[in-house]
């Protein structure tokens, strides 16, 4: 990747000369260069600012540098012939940068960062730059606070942009594990020594149970994103009550006939998404139903009178199975699957130490929504083919 950065401070770049992004460009992965952008005025005191029209405060970056400092950054000479790299503005009221946009623009060859002063850049530069040199413009504010100049924004998106192209982090798999990524903040880092200054790290992290580990880093992640970050959960998760108003009650035989209708409702999705139909909630008579809630803890959950959702135990040894976790199709997506599982869970007797359940290998919904609940794939293959085994340590 190319990226060129026009700016009065060139200096202020030399960060990029360090760490890994040093070593990248040392590489070849990377090509940094940064341009003087007082070398494309031309008047006796290489002024590249005036007073606004129209008045108000302070001053205004003039047209005339930057242009010339564009058109010779798009002519560069190693570039092929009508190629044309993506221009990036920082300014404080653009499109917010994300991890997202991060690995949009890593995706392109050729990036040009334009890095204003002042109260900014005369509007007719951007003008230019899409009409005339063909350049896809984009305006991108680091976060909502104000900085005097877009260079502090350009070392944070050439280090978040960077540090994703092929090559420049060793370990690929560390990305896919950050925040960010996967819409929830870190767990919290723990080091030697075992106990510092009477601070011990938590015992779990020294068990060597790494079910148990995982499903504590998961609650840790949870619990901190809600916390901090109350915009990146679903709303449902953000508290336990935050969801639909619904009454779960034990299941009674009068509920049989709307159970076994909702059940097939909601197992037709899974028909499709698995593309077979040999499921056997879908297959299940209503007599095996009835009789399954003499044989099952069976939960139905109760919204505006009408049944909108469903979940099954199963006491095996020391194991809890969970089973028919359903939410009506229409009401999907609002946390109600996750309360249900939360409740069956809930249920496992002393001397449970494992919850386990079974997902169609093609739901991909439901299988992410198990994995953030904290349930990982069981060792060894899965009894049916097609299905997904799925355990979680119970905690304590
Ligand atoms: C570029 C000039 C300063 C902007 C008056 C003082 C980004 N998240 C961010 N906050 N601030 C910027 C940013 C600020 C800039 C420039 C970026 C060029 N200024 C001006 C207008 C109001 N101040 C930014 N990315």
């Amino acid at each position: 990747m190319r990226i060129d950065v026009i700016t009065i401070f060139p200096e202020y770049l030399s960060p990029l000369d360090l760490s890994l992004i040093g070593k990248a460009r040392q590489d070849g992965l990377l090509t940094v260069a940064a341009h003087d952008l007082r070398e494309f005025a031309h008047d006796r005191h290489r002024s590249v600012d005036d007073t606004p029209f129209g008045g108000g405060a302070g001053m205004v970056m003039k047209p005339e540098p930057w242009a010339e400092a564009l058109d010779h950054v798009v002519a560069h000479p190693d570039r092929a012939e009508g190629q044309r790299p993506r221009l990036i503005v920082p300014g404080p009221g653009g499109r917010p940068f994300t991890q997202a946009m991060a690995r949009d623009f890593a995706r392109e060859p050729w990036l040009v960062f334009a890095c204003g002063r002042y109260e900014g850049i005369d509007e007719r530069v951007y003008e230019y730059s899409r009409a005339d040199l063909g350049l896809e413009v984009s305006v991108v504010s680091l976060g909502d606070y104000v900085l005097n100049g877009g260079e502090v924004a350009v070392l944070a998106m050439v280090e978040a942009i960077a540090r994703l192209l092929p090559g420049v982090i060793g370990n690929a798999d560390s990305l896919l594990e950050e925040s960010h990524e996967d819409g929830l903040l870190e767990y919290p880092l723990y080091t030697k020594p075992r106990v510092w200054r009477d601070r011990a790290v938590p015992d779990v992290l020294l068990s060597g149970n790494h079910a148990a580990i995982a499903a504590w880093r998961h609650e840790q992640r949870l619990a901190r994103t809600a916390a901090r970050r109350p915009d990146l959960l679903h709303p449902a998760q953000v508290t336990v009550d935050g969801g639909l108003d619904v009454d779960i009650r034990p299941a009674v035989p009068a509920d049989v006939p709307e159970l076994f209708t909702l059940t097939k409702a909601c197992w037709v999705q899974e028909a499709m998404a698995n593309q077979r139909l040999d499921i056997p909630p879908l297959e299940e008579p209503i007599g095996v139903l009835r009789a399954s809630l003499d044989e099952t803890h069976t939960w139905v959950a109760r919204h505006g009178g009408r049944i909108v959702g469903s979940v099954r135990t199963a006491v095996r040894g020391d194991d809890l199975f969970v089973s028919r976790l359903m939410v009506a199709p229409d009401l999907q997506g609002r946390g109600l699957g996750r309360r249900l599982l939360r409740l069956a869970e809930d249920t496992a007797p002393d001397g449970t130490w494992t919850v386990s359940l079974i997902a169609g290998a093609g739901s991909s919904d439901n299988l992410r929504m198990y994995r953030k609940a904290g349930y990982r794939t069981a060792p060894g293959e899965p009894a049916i083919r097609g299905t997904v085994e799925l355990v979680k340590r119970r905690r304590g």
